[in-house]
């Protein structure tokens, strides 16, 4: 299935004079924002909490988000559209880390303002790698010190601030918590400052770039990540065969694949009795609901395909494709 009949809804507002009901005001600012970092510094947990919605998944697990993906805030003064990027990944070659270095840097491209995310306290070497990337970006960079509800005593981030001003070239540092939702309005403020005055780029009823059958997947795959132990995730990736609305039933009817490389990924994900997948279909179908609003039946999978992380064409049949990654 494609995009267009998935986001039916959005496609018809923009084949019919796509902001025409919008009230745009003359100083009206919009642009976009790349959200960038290593992996697992809070980037998905920002922009969705910048968003007030949760698009991206999150987890404590690297490799969480694979794809580049736009999450659109707007409303009658300004319209900010992030791009959350897969971290990027050092010294890893397989095909799927290749995949996730290009998205996250071809999203340093073309955007207004990057959020540079480290973590407070926390200087790595992949941290410096990215801090590299930078350097070539002509966009104003925002460093945003997240998780600064882990130190203990403020003063102790002074010294790290201090080094990271050495280490990066960026107009403001901010400390923030995305998890206890502080210092949020203040990225926001910092944002507006080199936002062009332009109208909206895409119409106000827009939240992401991605169509719901793809936020389906990445839902069931946040489970998948969440939810098993460090061998299967990287190897696990989540294919959605079946996306329809039953009429009759008045629900949504989603079938999923889980994908996994080895016979032994499958036992795991599947569990003693078929208990760890029951739980994970329990919980994706929670999110599910809130996605679509409506109903859900869903059904989960898995299936066995080797090697799919580093075999390019079995990559581009998941999904994982150079539209997406400029
Ligand atoms: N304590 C704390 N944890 C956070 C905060 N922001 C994110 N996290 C956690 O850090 C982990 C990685 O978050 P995620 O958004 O997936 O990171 P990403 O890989 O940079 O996108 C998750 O377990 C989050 O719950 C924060 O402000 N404080
Ligand atoms: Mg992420």
């Amino acid at each position: 299935m494609t995009q267009v009949s998935e986001q039916k809804d959005q496609t018809e507002t923009e084949n019919s004079e796509i902001l025409s009901e919008f009230p745009v005001l003359p100083d009206y600012q919009a642009g976009f924002v790349a959200v960038v970092g290593r992996p697992n510094v809070g980037k998905s947990t920002l922009m969705n909490e910048l968003l007030g919605q949760k698009l991206s998944i999150t987890s404590h697990k690297p490799q969480t988000t694979r794809h580049r993906i736009h999450g659109i805030y707007t409303d009658e003064q300004k319209q900010i559209v992030y791009v959350d990027t897969p971290g990027m990944h050092l010294g890893e070659k397989r095909s799927i880390n290749k995949y996730m270095n290009r998205a996250a840097s071809s999203a340093l491209v073309d955007v207004d303002v990057i959020l540079f995310v480290v973590e407070a306290g926390r200087w790595t070497q992949e941290d410096e790698a990215v801090a590299q990337k930078l350097k070539h970006a002509s966009a104003s960079v925002i460093l945003v010190v997240n998780k600064i509800d882990l130190i203990k005593k403020k003063t102790d981030l002074l010294p790290f601030l201090q080094k990271l001003g050495e280490k990066v070239e960026f107009v403001t540092a901010i400390p923030v918590s995305a998890y206890k939702k502080s210092g949020l309005d203040i990225i926001v403020e910092e944002i507006l400052k080199y936002l062009p005055k332009q109208p909206p780029l895409f119409p106000e009823d827009f939240v992401t770039d991605r169509s719901t059958r793809f936020l389906a997947a990445e839902i069931v795959r946040e489970k998948l990540m969440r939810s098993l132990g460090e061998e299967v995730p990287y190897g696990a990736t989540v294919e959605i065969e079946q996306f329809k609305y039953d009429e009759e039933e008045g629900r949504w009817v989603i079938h999923a694949l889980i994908l996994v490389e080895r016979q032994g990924q499958k036992q795991i994900v599947i569990g003693k009795k078929g208990e760890q997948i029951k739980q994970m279909g329990i919980q994706a179908r929670r999110d599910l609901i809130t996605l679509l609003g409506e109903r859900v039946h869903l059904e989960l999978w898995v299936k066995v395909k080797e090697n799919w992380s580093d075999d390019e064409r079995a990559l581009a049949s998941l999904g994982y494709t150079e539209d997406h990654t400029g």
